[in-house]
């Protein structure tokens, strides 16, 4: 019953939202980055997931409400170690 927030939302919300960097030695390839993105994008919390192959740096943006941890976790049950 409150149509009003759904818009509000997603045009310009930056305090509700934190970026996460990760870095992991263990991203080589695009297919690497592939299966980044694949685990974390679909974790609740998650809006966006890029990964740099060349720095070797996955950059998550989350809600405030989505766990760090989690999608630290995640990144490594994939198969990254990340630093
Ligand atoms: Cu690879």
């Amino acid at each position: 019953m409150r149509p009003e927030l759904w818009p509000a939302q997603s045009a310009d919300g930056p305090e509700s939202m934190n970026t996460l960097t990760f870095k992991s030695n263990d991203i080589h390839c695009d297919g690497c980055a592939a299966s980044i993105v694949r685990a974390v994008s679909s974790l609740s919390g998650v809006h966006d997931v890029k990964v740099d192959v060349d720095t070797k740096t996955i950059s998550v943006d989350i809600e405030e409400s989505a766990n760090p941890d989690s999608i630290k976790e995640a990144i490594e049950d994939a198969g990254f170690s990340v630093t």
